[in-house]
């Protein structure tokens, strides 16, 4: 009998022990499993965050201001020249810095993507002295430069310190093809022989910026003078003396038109082509960044669905929600300046900017 009473208590602690082993085990998984749903859910409310300020961002593209300079932080500005002035008057931002929106928060910036060289256009000697502007050796120069034109010309054939898929990008660990075509996204410059991180993203020991900041795959090929950094004007060949005319001269007030001396030049006061970088921000922590270029031209009424205009909108001009794809999507403020628009030229998503 005892051994029987024995046995019996240890299968009821054996079942206990099952138990007790099943029940952390579902309250593991539970767990798990309501901490993926909800960083399933911050990122994805983080992502409509990041759209949200491509929205105000287009928003502000939109408005008035059609000369486009730099603020004492280097930050992008709004000017117009009042009627009957001379002088441009600066207009007032809407905020980009952590803008309260919902359950989160939405940061932007916005940069002239008509202040960079184009690396679809530029001419070899021009992306030689961009390097040349970022202190890079001759050596590195040569390998860049004719590796970017390998890369974008339709043909295989290797030039001189160039590469195209067969002899080099087949051949690396992670091996892919030469685009031979024209180049995308800024981006693709990474894939590129001889670009490394610190080319192209700048900072590093030097503090120096990167071709992210210096070049573009669209824009013009107009360059803004408000808005153009140092490197990009060495590129353009200016002197040492014109660079520091320029750069000095609009510190105070933006230039309001491009002044005789430099005609001709393909200078520009103001832009119609800019990034957008995009962060939404859940508990204070980036989730999700767009990085969007946009681009103010001239809408096509035919391409607006009828029923546009009964949207109501702020009166400083409200954005128009879209189901289209956001490639395709052309924004423009209904009754307000009703000739201009912004389409979006490109749309990458990064998911975890973190
Ligand atoms: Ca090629």
């Amino acid at each position: 009998m005892k051994n029987q009473g024995g046995f019996a208590l240890l299968a009821v602690m054996l079942v206990l022990t099952l138990l007790g082993v099943v029940v952390t085990e579902f309250v593991f998984s539970m767990r798990l499993e309501a901490s993926m749903v909800r960083s399933y859910k911050d990122s994805l409310l983080a992502g409509y965050l990041a759209e949200a300020a491509v929205q105000q961002a287009m928003r502000e593209v939109l408005g008035p201001g059609d000369i486009h300079a730099l603020d004492e932080n280097g930050d992008l500005v709004f000017y117009r020249i009042p009627a009957g002035a001379t002088q441009p008057a600066r207009l007032s931002a809407l905020p980009r810095l952590r803008v309260p929106l919902g359950a989160g928060e939405f940061t932007y910036r916005i940069t002239d993507e008509e202040s960079r060289i184009n690396v679809n256009t530029a001419t070899s000697d021009r992306v030689d002295r961009l390097l040349a502007a970022l202190g890079l050796e001759k050596r590195d120069r040569e390998i860049i430069n004719a590796s970017i034109q390998d890369w974008k010309d339709p043909d295989s054939l290797s030039r001189l310190n160039g590469a195209e898929s067969e002899d080099y990008y087949l051949r690396l660990p992670l091996p892919y093809r030469a685009r031979n075509g024209q180049i995308q996204d800024v981006r693709e410059l990474l894939q590129i022989r001889g670009v490394t991180r610190e080319v192209y993203g700048g900072g590093g020991t030097t503090g120096r910026p990167g071709l992210v900041d210096l070049t573009t795959a669209v824009g013009r090929d107009t360059v803004n003078m408000n808005t153009v950094a140092v490197p990009v004007l060495k590129a353009l060949g200016l002197s040492n003396a014109e660079i520091s005319d320029i750069t000095q001269a609009r510190v105070r007030d933006p230039y309001p038109a491009v002044p005789g001396r430099f005609a001709g030049k393909g200078f520009t006061v103001g832009s119609a082509t800019f990034r957008v970088e995009a962060d939404g921000l859940v508990a204070g922590q980036p989730r999700a960044r767009v990085v969007a270029i946009v681009q103010r031209r001239a809408a096509v009424p035919s391409a607006w669905p009828g029923g546009a205009g009964r949207l109501t909108s702020p009166a400083s001009g409200g954005i128009r929600p879209s189901a289209q794809r956001p490639f395709s999507r052309l924004v423009r403020t209904p009754g307000a300046s009703s000739d201009l628009g912004v389409v979006i030229l490109s749309w990458r998503e990064v998911a975890d900017p973190s």
